[in-house]
């Protein structure tokens, strides 16, 4: 009876262990938060890409098209960095290990892309096609510091 006892009060405590790692990241499983950071990446580029086209003078200047796109990849900004939890290293990811190894930088790397990209957010609303592409330019070189250092080719 003891040792039955014992060995419910291990399993007990194994189950709270269990549940509380798995607490620790929302996803469940790590494929999910691989498919949750590349999600919110995907949908940024797209709609940077949007911006992008317009500065390069391939779309027409649209001041509420590029508002709403420079607002949505701003929102998206903020999304990728939970995706980047522990164990989440190996499996259909670009994902460099100097993103778990450095990071400090990457987190400043990611902070540097979330604040241009909501200035860039602003500055659309500004309708001021001009400042638009600075803006869009200083944003885009936060977005490739990071992928040298942290994206795998
Ligand atoms: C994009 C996109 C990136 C960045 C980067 C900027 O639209 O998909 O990864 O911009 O190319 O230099």
């Amino acid at each position: 009876m003891r040792s039955l006892s014992k060995a419910c009060l291990g399993l007990i405590l194994v189950a709270g262990l269990t549940g509380a790692a798995h607490a620790q990241t929302p996803f469940g499983k790590a494929e999910n938060a691989i498919k949750y950071r590349q999600s919110a990446m995907f949908i940024m580029g797209q709609h940077f890409g949007r911006i992008g086209a317009v500065a390069k003078g391939e779309r027409p200047y649209n001041k509420d098209e590029v508002a709403r796109s420079a607002a949505i990849a701003a929102e998206m900004s903020k999304l990728p960095w939970e995706g980047f939890a522990a164990g989440t290293d190996k499996g259909e990811t670009h994902a460099k290990p100097e993103i778990w190894t450095d990071a400090a930088k990457f987190k400043s790397d990611g902070e540097k892309m979330e604040q241009e990209m909501a200035k860039l957010a602003e500055v659309a609303k500004g309708g001021d096609l001009a400042a638009i592409k600075t803006q869009f330019g200083a944003t885009g070189k936060t977005c490739k510091s990071c992928h040298d250092d942290f994206k795998k080719k």
